[in-house]
């Protein structure tokens, strides 16, 4: 199985090389992608650097910090691009453990098409206190209620895709913010009907540095959910698949785009339709462009 593991970097220069080196203990055949958003610290410089010797590590530096789940959805359509079998994702700072890697690519191996690495189920641990702690626990349980969606968690950014399902799913409508970002990629695979399923995982608390997720994200959040749970009785469950195979960023050259208005379509495709210009916007340099809509249908 040829898996990308991948993390979203800003200002984690001292954690960078210690994730690294846990990934490849632990999986010591897989690439490695990296996006870095022009960190200060320069972590950016260091994985760049590191690349010229390192043919398992890619990186992508972006202009500025463009956001988190901005990150998590170029990496998504870049395992999709590049052929990839599957796709872990994580954070850098060592919240999640590198040695967790081999279980959730099991699951994957055993039938599913989606694995979450869980705080909230039975045998998960999260080291977070107070405050924080009530606001995680009270959001995943909302979550699972309003969505409902069998799951003790779907904020984690710990997780594995098989690529094959993923490519599938019309995920051009997720916005691309921070923890509702990760909330709306569960409730689309699960729209989608793939076989999703959780294992537990110790969360850590960061190994060092400064959190960067700001705390209106929990707010933003929680304004997601409601916006998804009417979404769940609007919408019947779809496969379907929509790209912009053929489009380029004008701007930088990426094929990394973002639909930034969803097009919904999800009946035959006419003429018209082929012919629509929509709105994108680049995931590597954030430029806004018309694109010609390029949409299949499985
Ligand atoms: N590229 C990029 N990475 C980001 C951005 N914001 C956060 N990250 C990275 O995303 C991961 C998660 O961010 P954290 O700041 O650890 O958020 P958190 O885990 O909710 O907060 P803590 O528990 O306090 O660590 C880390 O690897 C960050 O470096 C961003 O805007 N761009
Ligand atoms: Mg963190």
């Amino acid at each position: 199985m040829k898996t990308l593991v991948f993390t979203a970097t800003y200002n984690e220069r001292e954690n960078i090389p210690i994730l690294l080196h846990e990934i490849w203990q632990a999986l010591p055949l897989a690439e490695v992608l990296v996006v870095d958003d022009s960190s200060p610290d320069g972590t950016g410089a260091f994985l760049t650097h590191l690349q010229k010797t390192e043919s398992r590590l890619h990186v992508i530096c972006r202009p500025g910090k463009l956001g988190l789940g901005s990150a998590h959805s170029l990496a998504m359509r870049y395992a999709i691009r590049h052929g990839y079998d599957s796709l872990v994702t994580m954070d850098a700072d060592l919240s999640h453990a590198p040695t967790d890697i081999p279980r959730l690519l099991q699951a994957l191996e055993g039938g599913a098409d989606f694995v979450i690495g869980s705080r909230y189920m039975p045998g998960g641990a999260c080291d977070y206190e107070g405050y924080r702690k009530r606001l995680s626990v009270l959001g995943n349980q909302v979550a699972k209620h309003l969505l409902q969606i069998r799951l003790h968690e779907f904020t984690t950014s710990f997780r594995a895709f098989k690529i094959s399902k993923l490519a599938q799913v019309d995920f051009s409508w997720i916005g691309n913010y921070g923890y509702s970002f990760f909330l709306e990629v569960v409730f689309a695979l699960h729209q989608a009907g793939l076989n999703i399923q959780e294992i537990p995982i110790h969360f850590y608390n960061r190994h060092t540095g400064h959190s960067k997720i700001p705390k209106l994200e929990i707010i933003r959040g929680m304004r997601k959910l409601v916006q998804l749970f009417f979404r769940s009785k609007t919408q019947r469950k779809k496969v379907s698949t929509i790209q912009f195979s053929k489009m380029t960023c004008k701007n930088c050259g990426s094929p990394y785009l973002y639909s930034l208005k969803p097009t919904g379509i999800n009946q035959p495709l006419t003429q018209s339709h082929k012919d629509m210009l929509i709105a994108v916007q680049c995931l590597q340099c954030d430029a806004k462009l018309n694109a010609p809509l390029d949409v299949s249908h499985a």
